[in-house]
């Protein structure tokens, strides 16, 4: 979308084209420089041929979904199916059902002719299966391998071996499907749609269709105010909409949509929602921001309340996903894992400069980290009182890092961050694979290294700190590494 000019107010223009380009002839190095840095969105093809989705997935004249595969081999899985014909709250309204149930409603519905696409017959429900979290239920059958370019994806590698709560009270019934990780399957009969939003704490999404053709407008961040109320609480929720001026006063639309936009077919698609040192100040400021509505929310009951600042907290976790202390930790553990792996180029491939291009992911990560936990001290949650009344579980995740290095789950994390990054070195082409191995000295010699640093953490100002000693004593302090902390995330 663009901006458009006019009748006084500034308009969403519903026009301009999304770059388009073979993902096989870019390299890493540029698709961060053109597209990740600056938070632009683009088109790459040429990237999911070898996938096992793109061929089982597929009708054998390769023109639809093939339903009945999805009914034999996955049908009493149990997924999340919105209806796009009726909205609850800001959102489409969900029910659960099986696979098998919604497939049997998508061959039911083919049947069907004459059905207007986009003014669908809302009278009916028009369900789309949404949030589908396959890989992580069908690890075994792997339906695709994603792209290098996506890779470096700090919030599904940290799901992959940790939960993103650890306060039991919270963590009973968060932690379960919703967080299981942000890699999902989308399926659904043409016309079905997302409502207009931005994505779980402002995270990239890259997004494959595997069958079928979608279409897909962003409004840039400087527009995005234009379609939020004055509060700026809800966002418009349909672009297609009559939207109400005394509503929404930004909005206006010049509309320009593409020649083909009727054309959008049944879709099957792979989406993850992925973060890392590019846009982890976005995860920051986005909790920054419901932390405030959340706090001021309550702000009337703070002196009847004995933990004023673990109910805000809690509320955060509810609301958002995430909480500062639940970030805290997450932050600790990738800056320690980023840690092990320099330490491992230094000490075990002998030399930083042997590896420069990697190394240099290292320390854009760390450099990264540090400039959100900068901001971070700050915080309420991090006075010493408020650290020393937040729960044990929490504490003890983020403040000992000797024990945070022996647990599995640490060590599951560190391994999984090493292939990811020897993954992103061989696209970029620097040479074959060091195998990393571990033997007693090094771990000995890295424990070393490690206590030399501080052995305790107590809030956002030690692991700026740890990181500063880090990058002194691996002569980097003065890196000449780019790494734009305040590019702001797009709206979808
Ligand atoms: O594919 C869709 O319908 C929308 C997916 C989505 O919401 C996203 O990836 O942000």
């Amino acid at each position: 979308m663009e901006a458009g000019k006019g009748l006084g107010r500034p308009a969403v223009a519903i026009s301009g084209e999304v770059e388009r380009l073979d993902g096989r002839t870019l390299s890493y190095d540029e698709f961060v420089e053109r597209y990740l840095m600056p938070n632009r969105p683009v088109v790459l093809t040429g990237l999911m041929d070898d996938w096992r989705a793109a061929a089982d997935w597929l009708s054998p004249d390769g023109r639809g979904p093939n339903l009945h595969f999805f009914a034999d081999h996955f049908g009493k899985s149990v997924v999340q199916v919105a209806d796009c014909s009726t909205k609850e709250f800001t959102d489409q309204k969900r029910q659960e059902m099986t696979v098998a149930e919604f497939i049997s409603y998508w061959l039911k519905l083919s049947l069907e002719k004459g059905r207007s696409v986009l003014c669908n017959d809302e009278s009916k429900p028009l369900l789309y299966l949404k949030d589908w979290h396959f890989n992580k239920e069908y690890p075994d059958y792997v339906a695709y391998t994603t792209p290098p370019f996506f890779t470096d994806d700090w919030l599904n590698l940290y799901l992959d071996s940790h939960l993103i709560h650890r306060d039991s009270d919270i963590h009973r019934d968060k932690n379960e499907a919703n967080c299981a990780d942000y890699r999902f399957v989308y399926m659904g009969p043409k016309g079905t749609w997302t409502p207009l939003h931005a994505d779980v704490f402002r995270s990239y999404s890259w997004s494959g269709n595997v069958c079928g053709r979608k279409h897909w407008f962003f409004l840039p961040p400087s527009q995005c105010q234009l379609v939020f109320d004055r509060y700026l609480r809800s966002s418009v929720y349909s672009i297609y909409d009559d939207v109400s001026e005394k509503k929404f006063p930004g909005f206006r639309k010049v509309v320009r949509y593409p020649n083909d936009i009727f054309y959008v077919e049944d879709t099957i698609s792979i989406n993850h929602n992925w973060f890392n040192a590019y846009n982890l100040s976005w995860v920051w400021n986005l909790l920054l921001r419901d932390y405030n509505v959340a706090k001021e929310y309550i702000e009337d009951i703070r002196d009847i309340c004995d933990n004023f600042e673990g109910l805000c907290q809690r509320n955060l976790a509810a609301n958002t996903g995430m909480n500062f202390y639940d970030f805290m930790i997450f932050i600790t553990r990738y800056t320690l894992g980023n840690i092990v792996q320099l330490f491992h180029l230094k000490h075990v491939e002998g030399s930083l400069n042997s590896s420069v291009t990697r190394s240099n992911l290292f320390i854009a990560n760390l450099i990264s980290v540090r400039s959100v936990a900068t901001k971070m001290k700050f915080a309420e949650a991090f006075t010493e009182e408020n650290i020393n009344s937040c729960s044990e579980e929490n504490l003890n995740a983020f403040s000992d890092i000797q024990k945070i290095m022996h647990e599995r789950e640490f060590q599951d994390l560190s391994s999984a961050l090493r292939m990811t990054y020897e993954c992103i070195n061989t696209k970029l082409k620097e040479g074959s694979l060091t195998e990393i191995t571990r033997d007693s000295e090094t771990d000995s010699a890295f424990f070393d290294f490690i206590t030399s640093l501080g052995s305790k953490i107590h809030g956002p100002g030690d692991l700026v700190g740890l990181i500063d000693r880090v990058l002194e004593k691996t002569n980097c302090s003065n890196c000449n590494i780019n790494i734009p902390c305040d590019a702001e995330p797009f709206v979808v």
